[in-house]
């Protein structure tokens, strides 16, 4: 089982589309583990795009992510992050595939409406970061009809 982190961004928030964006994730079949809407301090973001810091797109990357609330979900499933990373889609909406949220929704490579952990330990340095308090651990019964257990 993995577990991975998710932002719906600003732009995904102002435009109505955190539901949609959550559905896809339920849809799937991963299981929400937390859940929150926050505006984000900048300390948080600073320490979250940190391997960003370099990039010219680091200040504007920074005021767009804290210009409103966000809402950080943790994702678990086996295989969530890669999982997480296809149904999100390529970092320019405007190239990512049809199907994807960022292909679904979004024209822009700034406004892309969701961030989605990379890799293992990306997840669990952002778990840690926007879920410090831990996650939300419970069953779901539905779960036993997503992944086949003889497969
Ligand atoms: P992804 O979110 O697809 O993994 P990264 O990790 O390459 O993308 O970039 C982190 C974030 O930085 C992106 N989600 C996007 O918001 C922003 N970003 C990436 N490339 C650019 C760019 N060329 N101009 C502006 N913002 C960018």
């Amino acid at each position: 089982m993995e577990t991975t982190l998710v932002l719906v961004k600003p732009d995904g928030v102002q435009r109505g589309a955190i539901g949609n964006i959550i559905s896809r994730f339920e849809a799937k079949g991963l299981q929400i583990v937390g859940l929150k809407l926050l505006k984000p301090a900048r300390e948080l973001l600073e320490k979250h795009y940190e391997v960003h810091k370099e990039r010219p797109f680091f200040g504007s990357l920074l005021g767009f992510m804290s210009s409103g609330p966000v809402v950080a979900l943790a994702a678990r499933g086996e295989g969530a992050i890669g999982v997480v990373r296809n149904l999100v889609g390529a970092t320019n909406g405007a190239e990512a595939a049809p199907g994807t949220i960022r292909g679904d929704l979004g024209m822009s490579k700034s406004f892309n409406l969701v961030h989605a952990s990379d890799g293992a330990d990306t997840a669990a340095f952002e778990l840690d970061l926007w879920f410090g308090e831990g996650t939300v651990d419970y069953g779901l019964d539905n779960l036993r009809w997503v992944n086949d257990p003889e497969a």
